[in-house]
């Protein structure tokens, strides 16, 4: 394997009372998708609708009276925030975002705007956002709102619900001024620290207006961050398309969101689940990148969080527990990012090789020009591994070959940390 390396600029690093440093330290966080589209959950008069689930209103081109006629089944006796909260602990989540309204407008906290919410339409008569802002202050998870801005099939002027609405009448300042807002300001105030509000699919608003929301958000909350999908660049990171992996090395804050199976919102019917393997491997080649994953669950409408989820979710949490110290906190090596053999991350004056597979007996690593103090395997310590650093005659490059005699290889990543005499340089 030829590793060479090649310079990248480096992240500058952060001062201390920088707003977005909880994120950046976070690296991963649960994204929860849970409202009124998990009663049909992707099935609507007997038929399975193609497309992500909470999209079920807008593919279909429901009435609004006819899908505001669900809040009247949404009664779930299975709720239990802690147990959320719990999940995201045990996966090692740091970070907690769920939709207080999406695209379809519904309200899931206690709002004063409009009676279209959790409390006011449904016979549970309940805001689960207060569970959950205790359970995040309890357990130690920073707690975040998705809130759909610019998308709202609900409110007549709203954008893209032009079966009940027709488009041309839309005034969009009067839906920021009598929604947006005060909606904003009610999850800004009564649930305590917000730590973001995640802003999504920026299609009609004008820089202007997204502006304006994002200085309503700073002026109530000065360190609440406002996610990349504000628009017109104004986001306090960026974010990606959907799922979106990329192939190389990021410039700046990213944050890559994601679903486990092929929903946002519980689908009865998709059952194909990424594997805990992938997830792992997903998190490190993102991290590698310097993109947090925000990754999805579903819960059904009695609450209940998908078996698949929870299982997939611990097992990366098991994992995080052995390999923590290479994901928090750490930035992207200095090192071109992709090897055939894995990633490479790093946090002060540690590089963390992330093996995706059993390295050789003797491995090589290309361009590293700081001095290795030792090398041991994450979750192993016991164990310290022969370094040797020299000089490439031919290129004039430094070597350091490890040998990994006795290194028992561990599913689906294996963390060999190198302590360096001073921060990595290539
Ligand atoms: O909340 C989840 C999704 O519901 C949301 N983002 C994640 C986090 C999302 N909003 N928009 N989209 C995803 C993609 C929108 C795609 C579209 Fe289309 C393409 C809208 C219009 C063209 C496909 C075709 C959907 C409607 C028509």
């Amino acid at each position: 394997v030829d590793i060479s390396a090649v310079k990248q600029p480096t992240r500058r690093p952060a001062p201390q009372n920088d707003p977005l440093r909880w994120w950046r330290e976070s690296r991963f966080g649960m994204f929860i998708h849970w409202g009124l589209y998990a009663i049909p959950a992707g099935v609507w008069q007997g038929q399975r609708v193609p497309y992500i689930g909470e999209w079920m209103m807008f593919r279909e081109k429901i009435p609004v009276a006819t899908y505001a006629a669900l809040a009247a089944q949404f009664h779930p006796r299975h709720f239990d925030a802690a147990a959320w909260v719990r999940l995201a602990k045990q996966a090692g989540m740091r970070y907690l975002v769920i939709t207080a309204k999406h695209h379809d407008g519904f309200a899931m906290y206690r709002t004063s705007v409009n009676r279209y919410n959790v409390v006011d339409a449904t016979p549970w008569h309940h805001d689960p956002m207060v569970d959950l802002a205790r359970e995040c202050r309890r357990q130690g998870v920073r707690l975040c709102f998705y809130y759909s801005q610019d998308l709202d099939w609900h409110h007549p002027d709203g954008a893209w619900n032009d079966w009940d609405y027709p488009a041309a009448a839309k005034n969009p300042a009067r839906y920021l001024r009598e929604k947006v807002k005060p909606q904003l300001r009610e999850l800004l105030t009564r649930y305590g620290p917000v730590g973001m509000i995640w802003f999504d699919t920026p299609l009609t608003l004008t820089k202007a207006q997204s502006a304006s929301i994002r200085r309503f958000v700073k002026k109530l909350q000065p360190r609440c961050l406002v996610s990349g999908r504000i628009g017109h660049g104004l986001g306090d990171y960026n974010l990606p398309r959907d799922n979106f992996l990329p192939p190389g090395r990021l410039e700046g804050d990213w944050e890559t969101c994601a679903t486990l199976n092929h929903t946002w919102g519980f689908k009865t019917h998709d059952h194909e689940w990424k594997s805990a393997e992938n997830l792992i491997t997903t998190l490190v080649d993102l991290v590698s990148k310097g993109a947090n994953y925000l990754l999805n669950i579903g819960p059904d409408a009695d609450g209940v969080v998908p078996a698949p989820s929870v299982q997939r979710l611990r097992a990366v949490g098991a994992w995080l527990e052995r390999n923590g110290d290479a994901i928090y906190g750490t930035s992207p090596s200095p090192f071109r990012n992709e090897f055939s053999w894995g990633r490479i991350t790093t946090k002060g004056r540690r590089l963390f090789l992330h093996f995706f597979s059993a390295p050789p007996k003797i491995f090589h690593l290309h361009g590293l020009r700081t001095r290795v103090r030792t090398a041991r395997a994450l979750g192993d310590a016991r164990r310290a591994f022969a370094t040797r650093q020299t000089t490439d005659a031919a290129t004039g490059l430094p070597i350091l070959a490890i040998d990994f005699t006795g290194l028992r290889f561990r599913a689906p990543v294996t963390v060999v940390a190198l302590d360096l005499a001073a921060a990595p340089d290539v």
